[in-house]
């Protein structure tokens, strides 16, 4: 269960301490937490959902568990769930009528079991214990059950107020309504180790996209706790398809891909999410201020206001948030293509899945080391990469280059570019011209993001933050020699490194437009790397040629 923030709470809440029945309740133990709630009147009120503190073992090669009561060794095996009552019985000391088998599943050689802490036959919904054997022996147990005895703070196991009651608050409270799953009734503890009987049931906004799950006391109608089933993250940014500022900002929910990010962009242990723009992926900060979320839960909806210097606070965070953003979706993206940990890609945590962890991108927003530029430093892998982007004054207002999608990804592939080739040292595009290979490739990448049909358009980097029409290269890249004249050999004797990558990028646009042209555009090319059409083919040949190449490689 996740922690949880409601404003509309608030109002509900208040008008449920004066109405509510608490004064006839019979039990209304954990009256202590509304006085604990009514201390944030003014302030966003917090719905905590909380769970007991758990406590796991492990047994090595495991531990013979106790024969389950009435068992006599006779036939058969005991049924695991009689095995699962008797080891935690034998674990924690309580006694039979205090465990309850909730679920549990036999695989290979190993078994599994779920159980929940009971008390008068009800069931708790945040104590509960696992067991894990293998070959017959007990090799994990984790519990969260709580010690319940005379003197315990708990309430009645018999409900005051029926379940049709309480439905109507909530419901308003959670803005949806009940979806008809069969409510129960079960036993929550509370932070401060009293417990609380509860009306449980779901609550759904199909229009708002909400569904959460309802913890009323069946005492005295108040929501004590809320299950949020829905995941969400919102970004207000530049859409990674849109190229620069003035195509327009949108609010995106749940950009991440959990394939490339099993725990999503806020998370470095699967448990905690952070409120702000520092992930796995990525840490965006400008100085060292990372940009916080904008309301309960995970959004970053500001806009960037480019009437206004970015400088200005509200420009700061909408820059933070878009910077996030981006790295975030080049990870997820080049890891559906092969920038995985195994091939040194940049996260703190790697899920033990090869590669050094430690190292995402640390990413210094309107960093005050420069102007009009931004660089990437790759260091080797498991130590975090470097991105410092700069403000452009060029206009006034000056302009963000983290608004123009193709700074952010142009830089971040150096990182990628930098990684894959010889083996994630950091040193393999070092030479004149590989690092003019290694200027091509970001400049492709950020073509190749910017491409939305199967109709592929000239590409100019930089034009809104340096705004004029051929940006920061000499030409845009293009299938027409009349608008770009480069070729291979317009490279001999250049020793300008983003010249170089000119001349690679512009060969790079005319291989991605031929193979579109000859087999299609995937629209969903960024989530599914098992198509055949031309954008798909590429990106695998960009990336996987990276694994291939010998260190400091040259365009012969
Ligand atoms: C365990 O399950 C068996 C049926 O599979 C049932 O007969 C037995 O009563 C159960 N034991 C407990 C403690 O619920
Ligand atoms: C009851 O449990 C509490 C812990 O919750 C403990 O402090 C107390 O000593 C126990 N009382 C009895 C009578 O066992
Ligand atoms: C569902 O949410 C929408 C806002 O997104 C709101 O207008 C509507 O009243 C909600 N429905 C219920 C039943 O609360
Ligand atoms: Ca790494
Ligand atoms: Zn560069």
């Amino acid at each position: 269960m996740a922690s949880f923030n409601f404003n509309k709470l608030l109002s509900f809440l208040l008008i449920a301490l004066y109405t509510s029945p608490a004064h006839t309740a019979p039990w209304p133990l954990h009256e202590r937490h509304s006085t604990y709630r009514v201390r944030h009147v003014g302030r966003r009120l917090e719905v905590k959902a909380f769970h007991p503190r758990s406590t796991f073992q492990t047994f090595g090669k495991g531990i013979d568990q106790p024969s389950p009561k009435g068992f006599t060794h006779s036939s058969s095996a005991p049924a695991l769930n009689d095995s699962a009552i008797a080891f935690v019985q034998s674990q924690i000391g309580v006694d039979a009528a205090q465990v309850g088998y909730r679920t549990g599943f036999t695989e290979g050689s190993g078994m599994f079991a779920y159980v929940n802490q009971l008390h008068g036959g009800v069931a708790f919904a945040n104590a509960v214990a696992n067991i894990a054997w293998k070959d017959g022996k007990v090799v994990a147990f984790g519990s969260s059950f709580v010690p319940i005895n005379s003197t315990s703070n708990i309430a009645n196991s018999k409900p005051t107020l029926d379940v049709n009651s309480v439905l109507p608050t909530a419901e308003a409270a959670l803005d949806g309504k009940f979806n008809g799953q069969p409510p129960t009734l079960e036993y929550l503890v509370n932070e401060d180790g009293s417990v609380a009987l509860t009306h449980v049931f779901q609550v759904e906004n199909e229009t708002a996209g909400t569904w959460f799950e309802a913890f009323v006391c069946a005492h005295t109608g108040r929501l004590l706790s809320v299950t949020d089933f829905v995941a969400h993250a919102s970004y207000t940014v530049l859409p990674i398809h849109k190229e620069t500022f003035p195509e327009g900002q949108e609010t995106l929910t749940d950009p991440q891909d959990t394939v490339a990010s099993p725990f999503g962009w806020h998370s470095t242990d699967g448990k905690t999410k952070s409120t702000s723009t520092s992930g796995n992926n990525v840490q965006a900060f400008v100085g060292k201020q990372v940009s916080t979320q904008t309301s309960a839960g995970q959004n970053f909806n500001v806009r960037y206001d480019a009437t206004k210097d970015p400088s200005v606070t509200s420009n700061k965070a909408a820059a933070t948030n878009n910077a996030f953003y981006v790295i975030n979706t080049v990870h997820d993206f080049t890891y559906r293509y092969g920038f995985t940990e195994k091939t040194f890609n940049f996260q703190d945590y790697n899920f033990g899945k090869g590669g050094k962890g430690g190292d995402r991108v640390l990413m210094s927003v309107q960093d005050s080391s420069g102007l009009d530029n931004a660089n990437f430093a790759t260091p080797p892998d498991g130590q975090s990469g470097k991105c410092r982007m700069y403000i452009w004054d060029f206009t006034n207002p000056r302009r963000d280059g983290v608004l123009e999608n193709d700074i952010p990804v142009h830089e971040m592939t150096h990182g990628v570019t930098n990684r894959m080739t010889g083996g994630g040292t950091g040193r393999c595009l070092q030479t004149t011209e590989a690092r003019g290979l290694g200027e091509g490739w970001s400049d492709a990448m950020a073509d190749w993001v910017s491409q939305k049909s199967a109709t592929v358009p000239d590409f100019v980097a930089g034009s809104w933050i340096t705004n004029r029409p051929r940006g920061i290269r000499t030409y845009p890249y293009s299938t027409d020699p009349n608008v770009n004249p480069l070729r291979y050999s317009s490279a001999a004797g250049v020793t300008e490194v983003h010249k170089i990558g000119e001349v690679w990028a512009n060969m790079l646009h005319n291989v991605y437009a031929a193979l579109v042209a000859a087999r299609g555009f995937s629209t969903t090319a960024l989530t599914n790397p098992d198509t055949a059409e031309g954008n798909v083919v590429f990106l695998h040949l960009f990336l996987d040629a990276l694994l291939l190449q010998p260190c400091n490689p040259t365009c012969e």
